[in-house]
């Protein structure tokens, strides 16, 4: 990894660290990569523009962009750019969305396996991934996690709800809970299982989703945590932060805490930090940026049958090439490929 840390260290510090985190969703290998690269990115994009106005100021071409001082100014700008996401969300709405099926355990969970093992290649940051129930039992969810351990996964978030799960966020859907001892020993099996002691156990409260109070959820989070859980996350689909700040009044900083924030996204983040949240989840916001980009270049092809007014629009192909990181290839090709 970039930091020379295990990603399953890497997820483990980032939780337990006092520091306010975030995961951001990816649902797919190439989701994932542009995560990570996100604050490069921005230095990037900030470099090009940069440059795109020294040429416009000075109208020479080669000069500029082979001149020392500015790939010395590029260097700096790499230096001092923001650095990306520390971590993954692998959200289990957004990769079954993306596989076109609904998010209630319709993908397999060999199937999520394989998105997740694509996306754990593309990258060098931790990945958290959304395992909803644990597809099963005790056993099945303890088999997940050596399998997520064997495939580059930090860490995974299981809920206690019964299995087929439903998204927390539909409406007027029951949303049965587990019980809490089940589930407290499905959390026990996957800690005593686990081979690589800082791989992360994520227990997820569903209380406040399925129409309980406070009560419910505390006396659930203390009994994840005892069962070895190394956070909870606390769930709440009301459009403001009221579940979240009732639950961090009284739950004592007892371990780290993770929340959700989609339905009380106008909430300001310096809220989260002050109520010693632990890390935010920016839960599906490439899928559905990534859906609405689809639609709009869709519409557009088909209305106007040319490419002449997207091409601009869209990410060009060598970006494509980029993502897929096609110089490695081209450099290996240059040492294996025989020369004739
Ligand atoms: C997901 O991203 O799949 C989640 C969060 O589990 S939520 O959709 O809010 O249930
Ligand atoms: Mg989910």
């Amino acid at each position: 990894s970039t930091s020379g840390k295990k990603k399953t260290t890497q997820l483990k510090q980032l939780l337990s660290s006092p520091q306010l985190a975030f995961l951001m969703e990816a649902h797919s290998g190439l989701s994932a990569r542009i995560v990570q690269e996100a604050g490069t990115y921005l230095a990037y994009s900030r470099l090009k523009k940069l440059q795109r106005v020294l040429l416009a100021v000075l109208s020479t071409t080669s000069w500029i962009t082979t001149s020392p001082t500015f790939c010395l100014f590029s260097k700096f700008l790499k230096a001092c750019s923001v650095s990306g996401f520390p971590g993954i969300w692998a959200s289990g709405l957004s990769i079954s969305a993306q596989l076109g099926v609904r998010d209630s355990n319709e993908a397999s969970w060999t199937q999520v396996l394989e998105v997740v093992e694509f996306m754990a290649d593309a990258t060098d940051i931790p990945i958290l991934l959304d395992a909803d129930t644990g597809y099963g039992n005790f056993n099945n969810a303890r088999r997940l996690v050596r399998k997520l351990e064997d495939r580059g996964i930090a860490g995974c978030c299981i809920e206690d709800k019964r299995f087929p799960k439903t998204n927390s966020l539909l409406d007027g859907r029951q949303q049965p809970l587990a019980d809490v001892e089940e589930f407290s020993l499905k959390i026990k099996a996957c800690k005593d299982h686990q081979r690589d002691p800082d791989f992360c156990m994520v227990a997820r409260v569903e209380a406040f989703i399925a129409g309980w109070g406070l009560q419910e959820a505390l006396t659930r989070a203390e009994a994840y945590r005892n069962a070895g859980a190394d956070a909870i996350l606390i769930h709440s689909k009301k459009s403001n932060p009221s579940d979240i700040e009732a639950f961090m009044s009284e739950w004592n900083n007892k371990c780290p805490v993770v929340i959700v924030p989609t339905k009380y996204f106008s909430t300001p983040t310096i809220q989260f930090k002050e109520l010693g949240i632990s890390t935010v989840i920016w839960a599906n916001h490439n899928l559905r940026a990534s859906v609405s980009a689809m639609q709009n270049t869709c519409r557009q092809i088909m209305s106007e049958q040319s490419l002449v007014n997207i091409e601009r629009k869209v990410a060009s192909v060598a970006e494509i090439f980029r993502l897929q990181q096609d110089h490695e290839l081209k450099a290996a090709e240059n040492c294996y490929l025989p020369k004739k």
